[in-house]
């Protein structure tokens, strides 16, 4: 069963965040196991300080190191086996859909969650990868902890109802979804594609591909380099990128509310 330990100065926040919904439920039927440990918890002083003002002066705290190495040191002696420590932070990789996949085949991960200006260097000793989930400043590293362990969790067997749902999602190919519709057909003069209403499936498959590679080409070129395109999208994309040359395609989305 994969397992993730969580090591924050904010416990309450992050232990509320992982009660609802999917991953609620993959907790407490025991699909996967989460451990929210609480930093001053790993303390030697009764004040149970975590931060301390950073040495060459400057602005703010730094998170001292010994109570995260004295964190690192309790998850391990409490389980052996190979683990990911990560750090979340400005500075890390930019977290994606690829690291995601990896990181759900690993069995124990554990994020350590930066606050203040920042951990002391010398945890990163510790650190065997460090992630950002954007080039913004948060005020914790609670957030990108929740997010990445969110959208690995996702990927174990068994958290999502339906793993369908995961294999076909258009991200896993690099792609930007297609639009999704649901009841009613009309909805204040906003109707639904016909061919979803359709039931030919082999046309409804193909009109979401096209939407999903339009969608990126239009919004998200980049992705485009390194998407894993079948025969059908790379010539769907070719016709995409005729049009669009051809001056044809007006930026309008095809699956655009036609107004009634
Ligand atoms: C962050 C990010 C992030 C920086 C200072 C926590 C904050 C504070 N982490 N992706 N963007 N972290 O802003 O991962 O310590």
């Amino acid at each position: 069963m994969p397992s993730f330990d969580i090591v924050t100065i904010c416990p309450a926040m992050v232990t509320q965040a992982l009660e609802a919904g999917v991953l609620g439920r993959a907790i407490a039927n025991g699909t996967i196991r989460v451990t929210v440990r609480d930093l001053r918890d790993f303390t030697a002083d009764r004040h149970r300080v975590v931060d301390d003002v950073p040495y060459g002066g400057g602005p703010g705290m730094v998170l001292k190191p010994e109570p995260l190495f004295r964190a690192l040191d309790a998850i391990e002696a409490e389980r052996s086996g190979p683990k990911t420590v990560i750090l979340t932070s400005p500075q890390g990789r930019p977290f994606t859909q690829a690291a995601a996949e990896r990181l759900s085949r690993i069995e124990h991960v554990v994020v350590l969650c930066g606050r203040y200006e920042g951990v002391d260097e010398r945890v990163r000793t510790r650190v065997t990868e460090e992630l950002s989930i954007g080039d913004y400043v948060l005020t914790g590293g609670e957030l990108p902890a929740l997010v990445v362990v969110d959208a690995v969790a996702r990927l174990v067997p068994g958290v999502v109802g339906d793993e369908a749902s995961i294999e076909g999602e258009s991200f896993n190919r690099g792609l930007l979804d297609f639009p999704h519709y649901t009841r009613p057909a009309v909805v204040d003069g906003l109707s639904v594609p016909d061919v979803l209403l359709s039931g030919n499936h082999a046309e409804i498959r193909r009109w979401r591909k096209r939407q999903a590679l339009a969608r990126t080409l239009e919004r998200r070129p980049d992705l485009l380099e390194r998407a894993a395109l079948d025969e059908e999208e790379r010539i769907i994309l070719q016709e995409l990128q005729h049009d669009r040359l051809r001056g044809m395609w007006n930026g309008r989305m095809e699956g655009d509310h036609e107004r009634d």
